[in-house]
């Protein structure tokens, strides 16, 4: 595999010692060499631990770290006083109102475990609230699922997606990825290295890349994919295409490691978007899977995620957990209590369960609205450019196209916040806003070609 741009990564100690741990799951990982994509100027400084002469702080020599790039986004919208300012940045639902919101059963789950006596604040055991292991598993797995049938998933509660991602670690990323990826992976010492993913020429899949890289990549290297709603792009595989991965990647001893963050939001249903995961469960299979709860149940700053490792067999399943635990036990110790309890308390729940499907399937069909108010409206305006990819792609955001430079135009004038690359959060827009990002949309193409 040949991606453009190629470079070592350099992991500090501490990172480097976790990572030998990890390891131990993926014996015979590839390799380790390169991180593409990664955002270079973000690079992490070891901290000195003596002043250098003549000046009073340890810390001095240290530079300033820029923003990240999608929290970043909201650093400065928080900034701008402007009263027509709109946060299209990053990934977390709003209402048409423009407002966070919090699912009427996490609230009532809130509640109950709050008029709970019997509740406690002991520590969690390293791999988190059990019965939160389980239900995690079934919900991304499916009920039947052989693999949980026949024990041979290893579940642990992480800190959200990201955490999960972070504890798993190895593995190549899709090019563009979410930003955030090739930064987990590098800093935990591992090598990172793209596929071709999306064609900006159809602004869809480049299936022939994707297919013709995975096939160069050497057996036994792992393979990041996002489980539904591609970030950045809005773009997924069909069935097919899915169905084709899974072959080529079985054939060549590719390993799957699955990005859950978005089960249900895609197309409303938590079952459908969980198909390819379970394509690869079906087979028999390994494979890694980063489940959040972040956006589908709205918990963002409760940090509830769960790993789950398929195994060969249920004594397989076995050791990977005590090795999970050697990796968790010097990074956090344990995860917190709050969020994976309301998790559990609505899994376990038929009725709740129910409820929060509603609200789930309320919110991606707002955002579904979104794409269709925002299509029409370019289109009543006579923007120029075929936008029907706005209403094509699925899941939080749109990939729009628009370039850095017309990015960069729309927060100066029209006070329109979103990540460089052009993405935006359907989630972040309403019925009131579409209005003025369509005619922001159309300054800046009409305006910087
Ligand atoms: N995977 C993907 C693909 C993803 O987009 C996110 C978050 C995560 C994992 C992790 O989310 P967590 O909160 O750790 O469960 N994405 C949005 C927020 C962020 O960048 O942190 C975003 O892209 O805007």
């Amino acid at each position: 595999m040949a991606p453009a741009n190629v470079r070592a990564a350099q992991a500090p100690s501490a990172d480097r010692r976790l990572s030998t741990l990890v390891r131990h799951l993926l014996p015979s990982s590839p390799r380790r060499t390169a991180a593409t994509a990664a955002d270079t100027s973000a690079t992490l400084e070891s901290f000195p631990t003596m002043a250098s002469q003549g000046s009073s702080s340890v810390f001095a020599a240290l530079a300033q770290a820029p923003e990240d790039p999608i929290l970043g986004v909201t650093v400065a919208y928080n900034k701008d006083p402007s009263p027509v300012k709109v946060n299209l940045g990053v990934g977390a639902y709003r209402t048409e109102e423009g407002k966070p919101l919090v699912l009427k059963v996490v609230r009532r789950a809130e509640q109950m475990l709050i008029n709970n006596p019997s509740r406690v604040k002991e520590y969690l055991p390293i791999t988190g609230l059990a019965e939160f292991n389980k239900l995690s598993a079934k919900l991304i797995f499916g009920a039947d699922s052989p693999a949980i049938q026949e024990n041979r998933v290893a579940t642990v509660q992480c800190l959200s997606g990201t955490g999960s991602l972070r504890v798993g670690a190895h593995y190549l990323h899709p090019q563009p990825t979410w930003g955030n990826h090739p930064k987990v992976f590098t800093l935990s010492g591992l090598t990172v290295r793209s596929y071709r993913y999306y064609d900006p020429a159809t602004r869809g899949l480049d299936f022939k890349g994707l297919l013709e890289d995975l096939s160069s990549a050497p057996s036994g290297s792992i393979v990041l994919l996002h489980a539904c709603a591609h970030n950045p792009t809005g773009v997924d595989p069909t069935i097919d295409q899915w169905e084709q991965i899974r072959q080529l990647m079985r054939s060549k001893s590719l390993l799957p490691f699955f990005d859950s963050a978005y089960q249900g939001f895609a197309s409303g249903s938590l079952d459908k978007d969980a198909r390819s995961v379970r394509m690869f469960v079906a087979d028999g299979g390994e494979l890694l899977m980063a489940q959040s709860y972040a956006k589908n149940m709205g918990l963002y700053g409760e940090r509830v995620g769960a790993l789950s490792i398929v195994c060969g067999s249920a004594d397989v399943a076995v050791r990977v957990e005590s090795q999970l635990k050697l990796v968790i036990r010097p990074m956090y110790s344990n995860p917190p209590l709050h969020g994976a309890s309301i998790v559990a308390t609505i899994l376990r729940d038929s009725e709740m369960f129910n409820e929060w499907t509603l609200e789930l399937k309320a919110m991606a069909d707002r955002i579904i609205s979104m794409r269709q108010q925002l299509f029409d409206a370019l289109k009543s305006r006579g923007t120029p450019g075929d936008w029907s990819h706005i209403i094509k792609q699925i899941g939080m955001f749109t990939f729009t196209g628009l370039n850095s430079e017309q990015v960069a135009f729309m927060r100066q004038e029209y006070h329109i916040y979103m990540t460089s690359d052009g993405r935006i959060s359907m989630a972040g827009l309403s019925t009131r806003t579409v209005p003025h990002l369509s005619d922001a949309i159309h300054a800046a193409v009409t305006q910087l070609k």
